[in-house]
């Protein structure tokens, strides 16, 4: 595992050195869930499936860039699931963006994650790693990562980073996520997942969700490379994850690897309230 975890680190250095002078323009295909890609999207792709292709220790890759799962070494035990550029759609802006990995034993499934990890490509370059606690880390002058801090959420956070348009949502989802201003919770959405889940993490709490929609009703988030791997780092920081109705995003299992699930994660007040909204509403 420490090898995997290095080789990781390794192809998010080369990601954040190709963010310095990029391409943002788009290439002429779409991935496997319809969205158009831009060269970036599938540079960093490459980056990772070559730099970790050279691990003896990884049986297959699951990418949100790729259409199938890339085998690699049949009699290896880990699967490796990750999204290259999370809110890639932002690198125009210059707006923080990251990479996802989700670390699975033998079969990709919620229940065989062993590690999670993130990259942050932002002012700093920071890497988020979670096995049995969250630690982040921080690339260093020798550009070594060095541990900064433990990361653990509190009961209750005063961030509501929400997801996906407004019309198109319930009205039990407007109504809880309304309440939750109304208690005195700010905005923070910037658009990357992996970045605004990182500021509630760091900032101690808050709620991330990305719910059904009408034109979504399976919610946009994928289930392998964006949701499970962020709902096992927010659990292991001591905050809570759901679908809405069940106890955590990581009792679900999904046998297309690019099933999208509705999501929320936080600490565990807002959680407990979502899920009593979600409850009550829905009868
Ligand atoms: P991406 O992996 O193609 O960047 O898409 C995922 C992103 C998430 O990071 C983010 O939460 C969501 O899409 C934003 O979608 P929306 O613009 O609908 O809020
Ligand atoms: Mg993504």
């Amino acid at each position: 595992m420490k090898e995997l975890i290095k080789t990781i680190q390794k192809a998010v250095l080369e990601i954040s050195k190709e963010l310095k002078n990029p391409d943002t323009s788009y290439s002429s295909s779409e991935n496997a869930t319809g969205d158009k890609q831009l060269k970036l999207d599938v540079k960093a792709d490459l980056l990772i499936t070559e730099i970790l292709s050279k691990c003896p220790d990884i049986k297959a890759l699951i990418s949100e860039e790729k259409d199938e799962a890339l085998i690699l070494n049949e009699n290896a035990k880990f699967i490796i699931a990750y999204d290259p550029l999370d809110g890639s759609s932002l690198l125009d802006v210059n707006f923080s963006v990251g990479s996802i990995f989700a670390i699975y034993e033998n079969e990709a499934k919620a229940k065989n994650l062993k590690a999670a990890a993130y990259s942050i490509y932002g002012p700093r370059l920071e890497f988020v790693l979670c096995a049995e606690k969250v630690e982040l880390f921080r690339l260093d002058k020798e550009a070594k990562f060095s541990l900064v801090k433990e990361l653990k959420m509190s009961e209750k956070g005063k961030i509501n980073a929400s997801g996906g348009t407004q019309k198109e949502w319930s009205k039990t989802h407007a109504d809880f996520i309304k309440a939750l201003f109304d208690e005195g919770y700010r905005l923070r959405y910037s658009g990357a997942m992996v970045s605004d889940v990182h500021q509630i993490l760091c900032k101690g709490g808050g709620l991330f969700s990305y719910p059904a929609t009408k034109s979504s009703p399976n919610g946009k988030l994928r289930a392998f490379f964006e949701v499970f791997p962020l709902a096992f780092v927010i659990e292991k920081a001591g905050g809570l994850s759901t679908n809405g109705f069940n106890e955590s995003l990581l009792e679900l299992e999904f046998s297309e690897i690019h099933a999208t699930t509705p999501c929320f994660f936080g600490s565990k007040y807002e959680i407990e309230k979502l899920k009593q909204a979600y409850k009550v509403l829905n009868g």
